[in-house]
């Protein structure tokens, strides 16, 4: 029973599956690079894998526009090592998550391929938004929506019809209002719970459903035309009841800042956990990050979900840079400039102190792959950043592709050792091989030794996985709490070190103590009654 629970306090490392670890060396990470990697993550201590979509697709916005459900990319690999894949990490503790993309498909997938064949006023057009232009030959978008990458979410077909796509044009919506949008979701879900996943990560969960009107948009109206509409709760309540079928798990992305509407999604008959984004959104700060986490926490303990924390995902700018910036707004979200300057040395030390910060939390961590390498985000030569983003964008905004660069194995390998006879799909930055994890697991001082050190930790003592926090006096810019069995954690983000609690041993340091025992600045500990 304490298993079914499992969720509820676990460490979960994301792979981006394209990143990963490149099996069979065209350049691109795949499913056999994974398989390959499981010691890695078996050594490095996590519950369980969220592998980003592995479905066949076109790959316009890194497999988030899936193209078939049931059949993955061949380049990743084929359905029968994703079934060895899930089984093989379960054999060694690890369990598997996947990515369910409702908002929208590939314009490849058969049933877009469908809608535009068959023409304006088709059955098969309903699957998705499709409607007229205004202006006098109807050369105006539909409405005055703005698209999550900029610009008009709308495009014209030859036909003169113009398809809704709140991501790129690649990306076309679905409607939630068509019965066989939602059949076809259950049985996706049933498809893969049959193949041994345990849990779901919902993507864009507050987007899929619409107002029918599609009307233009004015701010603060309530309902919101698009986002957080009443209707998702229907669609999750019966998501739910495929995966209790399974023992399934859900994690929403629910990227709502009113707390009061996030906790909606999370009920004992709809999702399960949903991500908590606020540390993105969170400069390195001891009252914003306490402020934070005390949200966080009274507004998950009335619903009885567990809380969640994400220092880092594929969207957001890698920790160490964040942190490294003289300018930190605390927006990993932002990154419109090219070139800022980063002090990586002190974003090392932070993102070190917030690895033991997060890890010390009540409730389940997310840890993106790379993190536990303490990797910066990559500058990608303009030409060849693939991130639709970036060219939405026309071309100001970097994308996201810096912080999905192929991961360092191996100090001494071609690539870094990511496995490619040649060039990977995106370019590694000059440097990357001092970051491979051959080197690090041999240096007790790397960000990988902490990471195992904090995980091993984590699980040998039931006090990390119990609920709640009391927070400890402490000085101005220091976090001082403590969790079950007396374990507790302090974090100095002041500008001066700071004196220890007298009681207590040193479990784990994020860096050296200075003489006396005083908890330097940036710097996090883990102390025992
Ligand atoms: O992201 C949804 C989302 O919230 C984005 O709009 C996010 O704000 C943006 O990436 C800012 O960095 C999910 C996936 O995580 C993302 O990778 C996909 O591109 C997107 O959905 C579309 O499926």
């Amino acid at each position: 029973p304490a298993d079914r629970n499992w969720w509820r306090s676990a460490a979960i490392y994301q792979v981006y599956v394209r990143s990963f670890a490149d099996g069979d060396g065209d350049g691109t990470g795949d499913l056999a690079g994974v398989r390959a990697r499981l010691p890695y993550l078996v050594e490095l201590g996590v519950d369980a894998l969220w592998f980003t979509p592995w479905y066949l697709s076109p790959l316009a916005d890194g497999g988030y526009d899936v193209a078939d459900y049931r059949t993955i990319d061949p380049q990743f690999g084929t359905l029968a090592e994703a079934e060895k894949l899930i089984a093989e990490a379960r054999e060694l503790g690890i369990r598997t998550i996947v990515d369910i993309v409702p908002n929208h498909v590939s314009d490849q997938h058969p049933w877009f391929r469908a809608a535009v064949a068959a023409g304006p006023g088709s059955p098969e057009r309903e699957l998705f938004h499709f409607r007229a232009g205004r202006g006098r030959s109807g050369e105006i978008p539909p409405n005055d929506w703005v698209g999550e990458f900029g610009g008009t979410p709308w495009t014209r077909l030859p036909d003169g019809e113009w398809y809704l796509h709140l991501f790129a044009p690649e990306q076309p919506d679905l409607n939630w209002d068509h019965p066989a949008v939602r059949t076809e979701h259950e049985d996706v879900l049933r498809f893969w719970f049959d193949r041994g996943v345990a849990g779901v990560r919902i993507d864009s969960a507050v987007l899929p459903a619409k107002d029918p009107a599609l009307p233009d948009f004015t701010p603060g109206t309530d309902p919101h035309p698009y986002v957080d509409r009443d209707d998702l709760h229907d669609i999750y309540r019966s998501w739910r009841a495929v995966a209790d079928q399974y023992d399934g798990v859900f994690v929403g992305e629910v990227w709502l800042p009113d707390t009061e509407r996030f906790v909606r999604y999370l009920r004992p008959d709809e999702l399960h956990t949903a991500f908590n984004l606020s540390f993105l959104a969170c400069p390195w700060d001891a009252e914003r990050l306490r402020t934070s986490i005390d949200e966080t926490l009274a507004e998950h303990a009335p619903v009885g979900a567990p809380a969640t924390w994400v220092l880092c995902n594929h969207d957001v700018t890698r920790t160490v840079t964040r942190y490294g910036r003289a300018d930190d707004t605390g927006f990993a979200f932002e990154r419109k400039r090219f070139g800022t300057p980063t002090d990586l040395e002190l974003g090392t030390r932070r993102a070190r102190a917030a690895a033991l910060l997060s890890l010390a939390l009540p409730g389940t961590v997310y840890l993106y792959q790379g993190e536990e390498l303490g990797l910066p985000e990559a500058e990608i030569p303009r030409e060849l950043i693939q991130d639709p983003m970036h060219s939405r964008s026309g071309g100001t905004d970097p994308g996201r592709d810096g912080c999905r660069v192929p991961l360092p194995w191996a100090a001494d390998a071609p690539y870094a050792g990511f496995g490619s006879t040649v060039e990977p799909w995106l370019p590694q930055p000059p440097g990357w091989a001092a970051y491979a994890a051959d080197l690090q697991a041999a240096d007790p001082d790397s960000m990988l030794s902490l990471y195992r050190a904090a995980l091993a930790l984590r699980r040998a003592r039931p006090g990390f996985r119990s609920a709640g926090l009391t927070w400890l006096d402490a000085a101005p810019g220091v976090l001082a709490f403590e969790r079950g069995e007396g374990l507790r954690c302090v974090v100095n983000l002041s500008a001066a070190p700071v004196r220890l609690p007298a009681h207590g041993a040193v479990l784990l340091a994020s860096g050296p103590l200075t003489e006396g025992g005083r908890l330097p600045v940036d710097t996090a500990v883990w102390l025992s009654a």
